[in-house]
């Protein structure tokens, strides 16, 4: 079985007539999931995994169940039951959500699987789109759950396949893991047919199923003979590649590192992992042995050159690449530079233009923005959260002053409320997707304990930031299918919070006039800001606005939102520059035309 899965993983152009077509090293995951015959697939979107989840919701519906969960840990849990169900199952996430999902990999990794499992882990090195760019390759260790790395979309999707085989011969998930470059980045891909799995019904065997402490000491020993069988595994197989080359050095390296120092030092020896654990120790010795220096090319921590130099081998690596932040090929010659193998990167042409910085910012008519203005004017303190809305820390809003990670800013309220040392209305804020990701449990704490704060829940009706996913309160499925959605009032009722009030987000003065009351609530006051996202489908556009120049004094309060759509011109008044209205962009919010005092913004007729 597993031997016909690895000459496939190889590439076995017969398997594969047709031509090879480009291909994301998400949409390959995909692809491998489901010419697996994953039967079960659960996520929670996350920049740079979403599209996994996305791409295989595009394959026949037939047996194929794929699902948004709520968060993480829920999606997890999802394929875990399905494996033991006896069908195959997939779970994916980026590198934040394995930390939401930990508690359940921890026990999952002594239970192993009945079905396939395997775990699809983007890493994001170079925090592109993240709270921070934790290593994955480190939880590996921690759970004894098999790495699998692929340099490619090829390999992604060979690699995914791989998994599952794997997963099934050696009782174990298996994570693969990708960072954003490889997620993001196309190749050419050969796919093929999707295989059956019909399901083997129940595992029935409690001793493995149930963690109870009991049991638990007894399967804690198999996860240790386990990674001594992954290891020989990895050992022998063709996936632990050493491209026998010309140099007195080698390189150690795996992933999207390897096709950068195949750019860099075509002509080096190297060993290509196929798995960043278990590692094959005797293949890596025996590679060290014939060679003078070796370095570990690897991005963010020294997994595995700690692992080498442990073996007693002096590897070389991170004294010349950094342990922050993305490499590239530019990053691998400069660190093999420094070691004085290769020649010094040239100079870099000066072309003399030095690029606009241009941050990110709301869209025009985000209905996030009115409820930050209203909460600077009323002085709050304000725990944040992560969605579309953490921009709000930034100029011109200004207004967030915590964000931790999903779900941190109710919690992170009642500590404010809790150390007595805060005189302003202390408010968290956090988008809906969010809520109901992670604020349901800290709501019912803040209740419990009496807080006195208020939670704005900030309901464009989508999981925005990564790309209009639907979630339990918008009534629609990952399929679009329609569902039950989540009523937040009466939510917040049944965990015992006794003021909650809804309003119109792009109603300024009722924004305002709400969030002033719940701040003057002694106890949990909820808000609800509640309008459709503007890139939402079903969004409200009203006709674009104007400034009548003649009209405006040029008092920044309209500036002062934040709409990318209102921009200075050259006429002043009193000194300051007066505003113009790109009506391409606007969209009719009329966010601008309410706060603006000389009434000079009018919707175009
Ligand atoms: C644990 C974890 N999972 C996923 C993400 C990716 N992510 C960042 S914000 C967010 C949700 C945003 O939706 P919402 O709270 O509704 O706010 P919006 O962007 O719509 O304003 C997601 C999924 C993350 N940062 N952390």
């Amino acid at each position: 079985m597993l031997m016909k899965a690895q000459a496939e993983a190889a590439g076995n152009a017969e398997r594969r007539p047709n031509m090879p077509r480009p291909m994301t090293g998400n949409e390959a995951i995909a692809r491998g999931a489901w010419e697996a015959g994953v039967k079960v697939a659960a996520s929670y979107p996350g920049t740079p995994s979403t599209e996994i989840m996305e791409s295989l919701a595009t394959y026949d519906a037939g047996d194929l169940h794929a699902q948004w969960s709520t968060n993480e840990k829920v999606a997890m849990d999802v394929a875990i039951g399905a494996s033991l169900s006896g069908v195959r199952a997939l779970a994916s996430m980026k590198h934040v959500g394995v930390n939401v999902a930990a508690d359940s990999i921890m026990s999952q990794t002594y239970i192993g699987v009945h079905g396939g499992l395997v775990l699809a882990v983007c890493d994001d090195p170079g925090i592109h789109s993240s709270q921070n760019e934790q290593d994955t390759r480190v939880f590996c260790r921690l759970s004894n759950i098999p790495a699998l790395e692929p340099s490619d979309a090829q390999e992604a999707l060979d690699f995914t396949r791989l998994a599952f085989e794997l997963s099934e011969e050696f009782d174990t998930a298996v994570i693969v893991r990708a960072t954003t470059r490889l997620s993001h980045t196309r190749s050419p891909v050969m796919v093929g047919p999707r295989e059956e799995h019909p399901s083997k019904g129940w595992v029935d065997d409690s001793q493995k199923t149930v963690m109870i402490p009991a049991y638990a000491r007894i399967r804690h020993p198999e996860l240790i003979k386990r990674e001594e069988r992954l290891r020989e595994y990895f050992e022998k197989s063709e996936l632990t590649r050493w491209d026998k080359g010309e140099t007195s050095f080698g390189i150690i390296t795996h992933g999207t590192c390897y096709p950068y120092v195949k750019e860099v030092v075509p002509e080096a020896s190297v060993l290509k992992l196929a798995a960043s654990y278990p590692l094959p120790t005797k293949a890596i010795e025996e590679f060290c042995k014939s060679v003078d220096r070796v370095f570990v090319v690897e991005e963010l921590e020294p997994v595995i050159e700690t692992e080498v130099r442990a073996l007693g081998i002096s590897a070389e690596g991170k004294e010349f690449f950094p342990r922050v932040g993305e490499l590239s090929p530019e990053g691998v010659r400069a660190g093999l530079a420094k070691a004085g193998v290769v020649e010094a990167p040239g100079e870099v042409h000066d072309w003399g233009v030095t690029p606009v910085v241009r941050p990110p910012v709301l869209c025009p008519g985000c209905p996030h923005t009115s409820n930050y203005m209203a909460l600077r004017a009323l002085d709050a303190r304000i725990a944040g959260d992560i969605g579309c809305y953490t921009l709000a820390a930034v100029e011109p809003l200004k207004a967030i002053e915590s964000t931790v990670c999903m779900g941190a800013s109710i919690g992170n309220a009642v500590g404010i409320a809790k150390s007595g040392s805060e005189q302003k209305p202390i408010v968290a804020t956090l988008g809906d997707s969010t809520f109901l990701h992670a604020g349901i449990p800290p709501l019912i704490d803040a209740v419990y304990n009496q807080a006195n704060i208020t939670v704005l829940i900030l309901d464009n009706q989508v999981t925005a930031m990564t790309g209009g996913q639907d979630h339990p309160g918008t009534g629609r499925t990952l399929r679009g299918e329609e569902t039950h959605k989540v009523e937040y009032e009466d939510l917040c009722r049944a965990v015992g919070v006794e003021w909650v009030r809804t309003v119109d987000s792009y109603d300024v003065a009722a924004v305002y006039q709400t969030l002033r009351e719940s701040t003057e609530y002694k106890g949990v006051a909820v808000v609800i800001s509640n309008r459709p996202c503007v890139l939402d489908p079903v969004k409200l556009r009203g006709p674009a606005l104007a400034v009548t120049a003649a009209g405006c004094v040029a008092c920044q309060a309209c500036m002062n939102l934040g709409c990318p759509s209102i921009t200075w011109i050259d006429e002043v008044y009193e000194g300051h520059r007066k505003v113009a209205i790109d009506p391409a962009t606007c969209i009719g919010c009329t966010l601008c035309a309410q706060v603006c005092p000389s009434d000079c913004i009018k919707p175009v007729s």
